[in-house]
C-alpha cells in the first residue's frame, strides 16, 4: 500500500523507494525522500505538536502571505502568513496509487469565526520517483461576492551548504521587492543568485515559471509552478537566522526557501470560481 494514515500524518510510499509525509497540522509536508535522501529541511527545534507553525517542510501560507494588510478588518487581524498553516486539515482521499504516482487530497477546515468568508481550500500532494507536486485548490463558495486571498507554498528545500548554491532562471528585468532593503523595488539582472548575505525577496510575475537551484555538489532542484505568479526567495543566513527561536543552530546553511505563490497582489475569485496553484519539485 502506497498510502498509510497515522493519527497525525499521512505517509506516501512510491514503488521507486521515494516517500513523503504530510502532517494534518497545516497539511505541512514534513518529509520528502527521493533517491535515498531527505529533500526537505525541518529544524530540529521545530514544534511538531501543533503549538506553532512547523519551521521547515512546506508550510502553506493562506489567506495572506507575510504580515497582514491594514484593511479590510478581517484580514488586518490575521497573523503573519495566515491561519492555514495552523489548522488541522482532513485527509480526504487517496487520488491515485500507481507506478505513475501516489497522490492524496486534503481539505482545510472552516476559517476562524472572525474571518467571514465561504471558500473551499484543498491540497493535493503527488509523489513519484524524482518529483513532488503540491497543488492548492481554492473555490469561492459565496453566491454573490468575490473572495480575495494570497496563497504561497513556503518550502524549505534541503541542500548541503547554502553558501555553495546558485539560483537561476529568473528572467532579467523581473521586478522584485527586497525586504532586506526595506521593501525597495528592484529589477533582476538575470544573474545567478548566491547566498552570501540574508536574502528575502518577492519576485513578481516570474515569466519563466521555473527556478533552478544548483546545490554546488552536482545536484539540486527544479521548482516549476503554474497558476502561481510570484516567487519568494528567503534565507536569513546567520545574521538574522540566529534570532529565529525555532531555528536550529546553523539551520540556515541547510536549506533554501523557494516559494511560489500569489504573494504580491490579492487574487480575486468571483462567486463560484476556482483557483489552482501548482508547484512541482524535481530532483536534479
Ligand atoms: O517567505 C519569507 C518570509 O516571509 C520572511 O520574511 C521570513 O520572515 C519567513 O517568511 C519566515 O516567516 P515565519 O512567519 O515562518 O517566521
Amino acid at each position: 500500500m502506497g498510502v498509510t494514515e497515522t493519527d497525525k500524518s499521512v505517509i506516501l510510499n512510491h514503488e521507486s523507494g521515494s516517500s513523503a509525509e504530510i502532517y494534518l497540522y497545516g497539511a505541512s509536508v514534513v518529509s520528502w525522500k527521493s533517491a535515498g535522501k531527505e529533500r526537505l529541511f525541518v529544524s530540529s527545534k521545530a514544534a511538531l505538536d501543533g503549538s506553532k507553525a512547523i519551521r521547515g517542510g512546506i508550510p502553506i501560507c493562506f489567506p495572506i502571505f507575510g504580515p497582514p494588510p491594514s484593511s479590510p478588518p478581517e484580514y488586518a487581524s490575521l497573523s503573519q502568513h495566515g491561519f492555514a498553516r495552523n489548522q488541522i486539515w482532513k485527509f480526504e482521499k487517496t487520488v491515485m496509487d500507481r507506478p505513475e504516482g501516489v497522490s492524496v487530497r486534503f481539505t482545510a477546515p472552516a476559517p476562524p469565526a472572525e474571518f467571514q468568508h465561504k471558500y473551499k481550500l484543498a491540497y493535493v500532494v503527488t509523489l513519484s520517483e524524482h518529483q513532488l507536486s503540491t497543488d492548492v485548490h481554492i473555490v469561492n463558495e459565496e453566491t454573490d461576492r468575490e473572495f480575495k486571498f494570497q496563497a504561497l507554498l513556503h518550502g524549505y528545500l534541503a541542500i548541503p551548504d547554502s553558501s555553495k548554491i546558485r539560483i537561476s532562471n529568473i528572467p532579467r528585468g523581473t521586478t522584485y521587492v527586497d525586504k532586506i532593503l526595506g521593501g525597495k523595488v528592484t529589477q533582476s539582472d538575470g544573474e545567478d543568485i548566491v547566498i552570501d548575505k540574508p536574502i528575502d525577496r518577492v519576485y513578481h510575475s516570474v515569466s519563466s515559471k521555473e527556478i533552478h537551484v544548483d546545490d554546488g555538489f552536482g545536484g539540486g532542484y527544479k521548482v516549476r509552478f503554474r497558476g502561481f505568479e510570484d516567487c519568494t526567495i528567503w534565507n536569513p543566513t546567520e545574521e538574522t537566522g540566529k534570532a529565529i527561536a525555532d531555528m536550529e543552530d546553523k539551520g540556515w546553511e541547510k536549506y533554501i526557501c523557494i516559494e511560489p505563490g500569489y504573494a504580491r497582489e490579492f487574487k480575486s475569485l468571483a462567486a463560484g470560481e476556482e483557483f489552482i496553484g501548482q508547484q512541482v519539485y524535481t530532483v536534479l
